[in-house]
């Protein structure tokens, strides 16, 4: 009997945080009050990064999704985003011996696009510049955590310049 009143006592104070983290952060939409699980609201819509960050950037097209099997990811391998802000609110510093700031350039998967893009118009090693918005949403178990989106993106001329070089801090 004991071990089943103490899952009981750990399941109520674990649905009391939940609300509490809830309330406490106006995430009332992202929480489900009935069986404590959390869900978020729809990520491809840009009104949910009203709290966010926003990037434009720049990078080339390495892989368009496609269903599967396996699921193929949108994959941009987008240059350095020497402003972008991590979890704490403040610019991201990598731990590296440069301390690089911001996001380095990487092949980077963005799950989630903006209903306005149709990727239709794009191909694998276009060239583009994107509207990256990112959120950070605390989890059930208080850690922030990002979701992103592409906004918008636009094809840039074939011979645009584009680097993958991380620059140092500004
Ligand atoms: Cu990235």
């Amino acid at each position: 009997m004991i071990p089943i009143t103490a899952s009981r006592s750990t399941n109520t104070l674990a649905v009391v945080s939940i609300a509490l983290l809830c309330s406490s952060l106006s995430l009332l939409q992202a929480c489900s009050n009935e069986s404590g699980q959390s869900s978020r609201p729809d990520p491809t819509d840009s009104a949910t990064y009203a709290e966010g960050q926003a990037y434009t950037v720049r990078g080339v097209i390495v892989q368009l999704p496609e269903a599967g099997p396996p699921p193929k990811e949108f994959k941009i391998h987008h240059e350095h985003i020497p402003n972008f802000i991590g979890a704490s609110g403040e610019v991201f510093v990598n731990n590296d011996a440069s301390k690089t700031p911001g996001m380095r350039s990487m092949v980077m998967a963005f799950p989630n696009l903006a209903p306005t893009i149709s990727l239709d118009d794009f191909a694998v090693g276009d060239k583009i510049e994107f509207e990256f918005l990112v959120r950070w949403d605390a989890n059930a178990a208080g850690d922030r955590t990002p979701t992103w989106l592409v906004n918008a993106m636009t094809k840039l001329p074939a011979d645009t310049e584009i680097s993958f070089e991380n620059k140092p801090v500004p």
